[in-house]
């Protein structure tokens, strides 16, 4: 995924015209060049979630380079992440009822903070989901069960439920990334 700002700033322009999520004022927010990402903030019981996200979302900021990644007292804007929710259900079923597959859900809030001009620039939800299978190998299901596109390759190991968060976290930070770009 090749992130140039002018590519994007066309793509999204177009897509953002008929959204409304967020309301422009003027232009893009030309003294914005760097972001702090702290650590992200977990509200639920999911052990080292919190962690797992700050990771993933510095990882994505840092190789994107849409802007230059500081601590907070060196950077002109912070992204404050909460995670708020973590649900799993059952999401298909085998003939004879037993669960096959389980879904688990990520809830989080994002507020991009304008430390400059203190006031938020924005501020959203965003969810996003991962499956897994109530136990067995993932390394050797047949699955994508990361949604890097590769099969059964080899990071797809460990707890199964674990790789199910780490997807969805990683779809939350596109997801971020792409709203903090959309904003300019
Ligand atoms: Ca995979
Ligand atoms: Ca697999």
């Amino acid at each position: 995924m090749a992130l140039t700002r002018n590519s994007l700033l066309i793509g999204f322009g177009l897509w953002l015209t008929g959204c409304g999520l967020y309301s422009f004022r003027g232009n893009l927010p030309s003294h914005i060049n760097s972001v702090a990402v702290g650590s992200v903030v977990n509200q639920t019981s999911e052990y080292l979630l919190d962690d797992m996200a700050t990771e993933l979302i510095l990882d994505l900021f840092f190789s994107e380079n849409v802007l230059q990644v500081t601590d907070l007292d060196q950077a002109d804007s912070d992204l404050q992440v909460t995670i708020m929710r973590v649900t799993d259900k059952p999401a298909t079923f085998t003939a004879g009822e037993t669960v096959e597959e389980w879904r688990i859900d990520i809830h989080t809030t994002v507020v991009w903070y304008d430390i400059t001009k203190n006031r938020p620039l924005f501020e959203q939800n965003f969810s996003a989901f991962g499956y897994y299978p109530p136990g067995g190998d993932i390394g050797n299901d047949n699955v994508d069960n990361d949604g890097d596109g590769e099969v059964d390759e080899e990071d797809e190991f460990g707890d199964p439920r674990e790789i199910a968060l780490r997807t969805a976290i990683r779809k939350i930070s596109e997801d971020i990334l792409n709203a903090v770009i959309s904003t300019w």
